[in-house]
């Protein structure tokens, strides 16, 4: 058969141009075909998802660290690379050990259909669409390598030597001769194998005979329709049912509303984080590289476990009940010293204490396993959502629906824990157990099971490492310890005495603080460093911790050049 014939004589980057235009062709139809039968199976999505999950700890922090919120940016641009990569190795592998290139898309395909089925929030069509890129790659890659291994019969048959009898054989190889790396660009003896001449190739093109050329083109069309089926599949997930679902919320009125945000609570200087952090500007963290699509009408609660009764909460029970709105701070363990993933909303939910009241805990049980629609689970203290803080199955962000990559339609935020012991979105389960009995996703993963938020402060102004000019001027930040509360700041001017900042007005102990610090600053460079101390006294330390496994401690420092 012809397309198994190993084809040496042309050269490799023609291999590489047809690997990369078959799996991008693959992929985008898989894309696709995923945004319509199964818009969380993407193969980009599983594969990526099953990188995240398979990560070790110390990637994940180094991804974050490196890239903060664009992490997922950075993973989706990262297999790309690596796809591209191995997408023209199989292309070569193909021209060169027919049919090994195909058999290398088809089983990446595999890998594909496996990540997909093998995760929790699988549908029944879950395997579709990585079968679809596997088996549309391999395909594509066999039409394309047929398509270059004609070429030189062409070139054959056009040459007055007439070597046709053997040219389409499945004969051995006879040794072929090297041809130039330079592909088209060299006029060469006709009837090498592999070989076109420039006439030969212009005069095919304008034909539908196989030419090298005429191959390019293809290629260079499979990719073309790989990148707008991808792109055709995003705008289709874009426009998913849950986001047409948000615009038709109405969210209720609730029945405790938070005090208003005193004005002095707000310090208003530029450079310094909002005291309300808005929307857009929150810090989002999560696993999902597809931001689950859940409708209000899909969604539902089942609170099961060592509970005396099972309870279950629909989206129309969950409105009907008098739903409560609080200001809570909500941090990231994975927060570095003076980083950004931290940010303060208000938030509109229903208060878990009562939900657990219900479903009335066994006397045994002292943890909550909450778990999302797409897998990720976190083990929250039994005590945190039943003592009477305000621990909110939450629907509304800053007065508006949960957006969809903050938990639409509802998650849990519980004050004085860090995110990933608390805060799951996209939640549809809580599973009242123990810590000895069942461990959460970021347990499982080397960190602790347990995450009460530590006492931390940051300088946020001034900003620039350079170029602040001499005279007065002020340092201000933001400090916080949820529901322990601050009651100071201290601020250290090139390792001189502590001086006590000023705080403004906290809206509770369950948020952050803004504090702030005249100075007159002077020629030269100078290092600022700042502390906070807890309402119970508690002195923030100085010790260097890395975020794993419990957070982040030590001081944030700046340094700060003055100028005349
Ligand atoms: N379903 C789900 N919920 C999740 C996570 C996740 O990966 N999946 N990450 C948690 C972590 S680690 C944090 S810090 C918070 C962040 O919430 P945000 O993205 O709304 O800021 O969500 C938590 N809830
Ligand atoms: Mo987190």
């Amino acid at each position: 058969m012809t397309s198994s014939r190993p084809d040496r004589g042309t050269p490799a980057p023609y291999g590489w141009a047809a690997g990369v235009g078959a799996v991008a062709l693959g992929a985008g139809l898989g894309e696709l075909v995923g945004a319509i039968v199964a818009p969380t199976s993407s193969p980009f999505a599983v594969v990526g998802a099953a990188l995240i999950d398979s990560a070790p700890p110390w990637a994940k922090d180094a991804a974050i660290a490196l890239f903060g919120t664009n992490d997922k940016i950075a993973l989706i641009v990262g297999i790309g690379l690596v796809v591209l990569v191995l997408a023209a190795l199989a292309g070569w592998l193909e021209l060169r050990r027919p049919p090994w290139g195909r058999v290398v898309v088809a089983a990446f395909g595999a890998v594909g259909v496996v990540a997909a089925v093998t995760r929790e929030d699988a549908g029944p069509l879950a395997w579709l669409p990585s079968a679809v890129a596997g088996l549309g790659g391999a395909l594509a890659l066999w039409w394309l390598a047929r398509m270059l291994r004609r070429v030189p019969e062409r070139a054959e048959r056009d040459a007055p030597s007439g070597e046709l009898a053997s040219a389409g054989s499945s004969a051995p190889e006879r040794s072929p001769r090297r041809v130039s790396r330079s592909g088209l660009a060299g006029a060469r003896p006709k009837g090498a194998r592999g070989n076109v001449s420039p006439e030969g190739a212009s005069r095919a093109a304008g034909s539908l005979e196989p030419s090298r050329r005429g191959f390019l083109l293809w290629s260079g069309a499979a990719v073309v329709a790989g990148v707008v089926a991808t792109a055709a599949g995003n705008a289709m997930r874009a426009s998913s049912s849950a986001l047409t679902a948000i615009k038709a919320v109405v969210l209720p009125k609730p029945a405790v509303t938070a005090a208003p945000v005193p004005a002095s609570a707000e310090l208003d200087i530029p450079g310094l984080a909002r005291v309300v952090t808005p929307t857009d500007q929150f810090y989002r963290i999560d696993t999902a590289l597809i931001v689950p699509s859940l409708t209000p009408e899909e969604w539902n609660l089942h609170i099961k476990g060592m509970v005396e009764e099972e309870v279950m909460l629909t989206w129309d029970d969950l409105l009907e009940l008098p739903l409560e709105e609080h200001h809570t701070t909500l941090a990231c363990v994975s927060n570095e010293v003076g980083g950004t993933l931290i940010g303060n909303a208000l938030w509109l939910g229903f208060p878990v204490r009562e939900l657990l009241a219900r479903a009335r805990p066994t006397a045994d049980a002292d943890m909550v396993l909450s778990r999302s629609i797409d897998g990720f689970t976190a083990s929250t203290p039994l005590e945190a959502l039943t003592d009477d803080r305000n621990a909110l199955l939450a629907i509304g962000m800053n007065g508006q629906p949960l957006p969809p990559e903050h938990g639409f339609p509802a998650r849990l935020v519980v004050p004085g824990l860090y995110g990933y012991v608390s805060a799951t979105k996209w939640v549809k389960e809580l599973e009242v157990t123990r810590f000895d009995r069942a461990r959460a996703y970021w347990t499982d993963r080397g960190w602790s099971e347990r995450g009460p938020i530590k006492l931390q402060s940051r300088i946020d102004v001034p900003r620039k490492a350079q170029g602040l000019k001499a005279g007065d001027t002020v340092i201000a930040g933001v400090a916080w310890q949820q529901h322990v509360g601050v009651s100071g700041v201290e601020v250290q001017i090139d390792e001189g005495s502590w001086q006590p900042a000023t705080l403004a007005t906290a809206i509770s102990s369950d948020t952050w603080v803004q504090w702030s610090l005249p100075w007159t600053a002077t020629v030269g460079d100078h290092l600022i460093r700042c502390r906070a101390i807890s309402a119970t006294g508690e002195v923030q330390t100085s010790d260097r911790a890395h975020p794993a496994p419990d957070g982040a401690t030590g001081w944030h420092e700046r340094f700060i050049s003055v100028f005349e």
